[in-house]
C-alpha cells in the first residue's frame, strides 16, 4: 500500500531519474550491454506489474535463482515494487540445496536465469510455482515501460525486505531475514564510509547471492548513481584481469585471496582504481601493504556478516589502519564481549558483538540457532577479536569451526564426509592454518588403512574432492598420518593437528 514508509525503489534509483541523468548507465551487463537507470527503473516496473497479473500476493518471498544479471537487479527492484521479499541463490547451489531453500522460504513465484542445461534442470525443482525467466526481462529492456502499477509499495522500517541464505556450522543453508529499515542504514552507514561517486565504475567478485556481493553489486553502488559491470562465468585472475582491462573500474571489490593473486598478476591496469574494497576473510597487514602497493589505490579492509547486512566494521578510504579491521561504521556499536555476554576490557580478547540498524530479525524458522546468535541486544558475529584503546578492532580468528577461505564459509565436517567415503581412507580431519600471505586454507590429515597403497589412496581423494566439492572448498593439501592425535581422555587433539599444519 501506498502512503508512509520507505519506497526501496526510490532509494536506490529514485534520485538517478531526474532529467537526463535517467541516461547514464547502470550496469554494463556481458548480455544486454550498456543499462541506463531508466530502463532498469521501466523494466523493475515491468515486472512488479508481471507479479500482479500472476496473483503473486505482495508481501510473499519470490525466489531468484540467477547468475549477476541486469535482469537479476530488475527481479530484485521489481519484487520490492510489489511489496515482495527477494531471496536470490547462486543457480550453483546443488539441487538439494535449491529445493531446501525454495521449500524453506515458502517461495510463492521464482525467477530462473542460469545457463542452459543447468536453467532446464532447475526448472523441474520447482512444482507448479510461477516462474519467471531472466531471457524474458533482458528481452523488455527496451520496451516502453507499459502498464505497470505506477507506484512502489511503501516498506514498514521493521518489515522484512530481503533474506539471505548463509552457510550455518552444519552446513545446512538457514536465511537471515533483514528489515526494509537495515537497507537505508546500510547506505548512511558503511555507505557513508564508502563514499562511491556517480562517476565511478565498480567492478566486484563477489556475485548478488552472497550478502557481500549483494551490497557490492547492488546497494552501495545503485545509491550512489555509478555504473556497475557485472561478470558472469569463473572469476578468477585471469577473468579480473581481462575485465579490468576491458571496463577500467575506478572501485575494486573483493575478498584478499584474489587481491594477493591479482597483485602478483602480469598486465593488471589500475590507473584508474581508486578505492579496494577487501572483505570476507582475514587480511594481514603485510598482505594490505602489498594490496595498496600493487594498485596504488586506497584500500578499505572490512568486517561483515549477513547477520548484519553488510560490512559493519571498517578501516575508512585514507585512514590505513594496518592489521586491524578498522572502526564500527556511522550507527553500529561493536563491542570484544566473554562468554556470559559481558563487554570485556579493551585489550582483552573476546567474542565480537554487533548492535545497530543492520542486525537482522533472525534466521527463518531457526529459534535455536537465533538465540545463540541474536543475542544481548545484538549479534555475535562469530569473530573472535580484540578492541584496542584508540577504539580499532583487530580479528584474531573465528568462535567456531567454520573456515573462512577467499570469503566462503566452509565447514569441515562436510569436506571430511567426502573424504571419509574413499576407498583406503580410514579417518580423517580437516584443519585450518594460515598461508605466507596471512590467509586461511584447509589442510585435510587422512588415516589410511593398514597396508592401503597411499599413492592410489591420494589419488582417489583428489578425485573424489574434485568431484564432490567445489573448488573454494578444496584443502590446499592432503597429508597422511599413522593416526589421529588425541587427548588423555580419548577425544581428538585438533589444536595438535592445528599446530603441525601451521609448522
Ligand atoms: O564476510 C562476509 O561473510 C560478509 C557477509 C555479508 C556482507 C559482507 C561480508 C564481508
Amino acid at each position: 500500500a501506498a502512503g508512509t514508509g520507505l519506497d526501496l525503489v526510490g532509494l536506490l534509483l529514485g534520485e538517478h531519474l531526474a532529467g537526463d541523468r535517467g541516461d547514464r548507465t547502470a550496469y554494463t551487463d556481458p548480455d544486454a550491454g550498456d543499462v541506463s537507470y531508466a530502463q532498469l527503473h521501466a523494466a523493475a516496473a515491468r515486472y512488479a506489474g508481471r507479479l500482479a497479473a500472476a496473483h503473486v500476493p505482495s508481501g510473499a518471498r519470490g525466489l531468484i535463482v540467477a547468475d549477476d544479471s541486469v535482469a537479476t537487479v530488475a527481479a530484485v527492484l521489481g519484487l520490492w515494487w510489489h511489496g515482495c521479499v527477494p531471496v536470490v541463490i547462486s543457480p550453483m547451489l546443488t539441487d538439494d540445496e535449491v529445493r531446501h531453500v525454495a521449500a524453506d522460504c515458502r517461495a510463492a513465484v521464482v525467477h530462473l536465469d542460469a545457463a542452459p542445461k543447468r536453467q532446464r534442470a532447475l526448472e523441474t525443482l520447482f512444482g507448479d510455482r510461477p516462474l519467471i525467466g531472466g531471457a524474458e526481462v533482458r528481452a523488455a529492456l527496451d520496451d516502453a515501460p507499459g502498464d505497470g502499477p505506477s507506484a512502489a509499495v511503501r516498506w514498514p522500517e521493521d518489515r522484512e525486505a530481503l533474506v539471505q541464505y548463509t552457510s550455518g556450522s552444519t552446513g545446512l543453508l538457514k536465511g537471515v531475514r533483514h528489515r526494509a529499515g537495515a537497507l537505508a542504514a546500510a547506505l548512511t552507514g558503511f555507505g557513508s564510509v564508502l563514499g562511491l561517486r556517480d562517476d565511478d565504475t565498480v567492478l566486484s567478485t563477489a556475485r548478488m547471492s552472497f550478502g557481500y556481493g549483494f551490497g557490492s553489486t547492488v546497494l552501495y553502488p545503485l545509491a550512489a548513481g555509478a555504473r556497475t559491470v557485472l561478470l558472469r562465468g569463473a572469476v578468477d585472475v585471469h577473468s579480473v584481469t581481462a575485465a579490468v582491462d576491458r571496463h577500467r573500474p575506478t572501485v575494486l571489490w573483493s575478498v584478499p585471496r584474489l587481491y594477493a593473486a591479482l597483485a602478483d598478476a602480469d598486465g593488471l591496469r589500475t590507473e584508474q582504481v581508486r578505492l579496494c574494497v577487501a572483505a570476507g576473510e582475514h587480511l594481514a597487514a603485510p598482505l594490505g601493504e602489498r594490496i595498496r602497493t600493487a594498485f596504488g589505490a586506497d584500500l578499505v579492509n572490512g568486517l561483515g556478516a549477513t547477520e548484519v547486512l553488510h560490512i559493519v566494521v571498517a578501516t575508512p578510504p585514507g585512514r590505513p589502519m594496518p592489521g586491524t579491521i578498522g572502526v564500527p561504521v556511522p550507527g553500529v556499536t561493536a563491542t570484544v564481549r566473554d562468554d556470559a555476554g559481558r563487554p570485556v576490557p579493551d585489550g582483552t580478547e573476546g567474542r565480537l558483538h554487533i548492535a545497530g540498524p543492520t542486525v537482522a530479525l533472525g534466521y527463518l524458522g531457526r529459534a535455536d540457532a537465533a538465540a545463540r546468535t541474536f543475542a544481548d541486544g545484538g549479534v555475535y558475529t562469530g569473530d573472535i577479536a580484540v578492541r584496542r584503546d584508540d577504539g580499532t578492532v583487530v580479528h584474531l580468528c573465528r568462535a567456531d569451526d567454520l573456515l573462512k577461505l577467499g570469503g566462503y564459509k566452509v565447514v569441515p565436517g562436510e569436506i571430511e564426509a567426502v573424504v571419509r567415503e574413499v576407498a583406503g581412507v580410514k579417518e580423517c580431519v580437516v584443519v585450518g592454518a594460515v598461508d605466507g600471505d596471512g590467509l586461511e586454507e584447509a589442510v585435510l590429515y587422512a588415516v589410511p588403512v593398514p597396508g592401503a597403497d597411499t599413492t592410489a589412496v591420494r589419488r582417489a581423494i583428489t578425485a573424489a574432492l574434485r568431484g564432490r566439492l567445489a573448488p573454494y572448498k578444496r584443502p590446499a593439501r592432503v597429508e597422511f598420518l599413522d593416526g589421529l592425535p588425541v587427548t588423555s581422555t580419548g577425544k581428538l587433539a585438533a589444536f595438535r593437528l592445528k599446530g603441525r599444519a601451521n609448522e
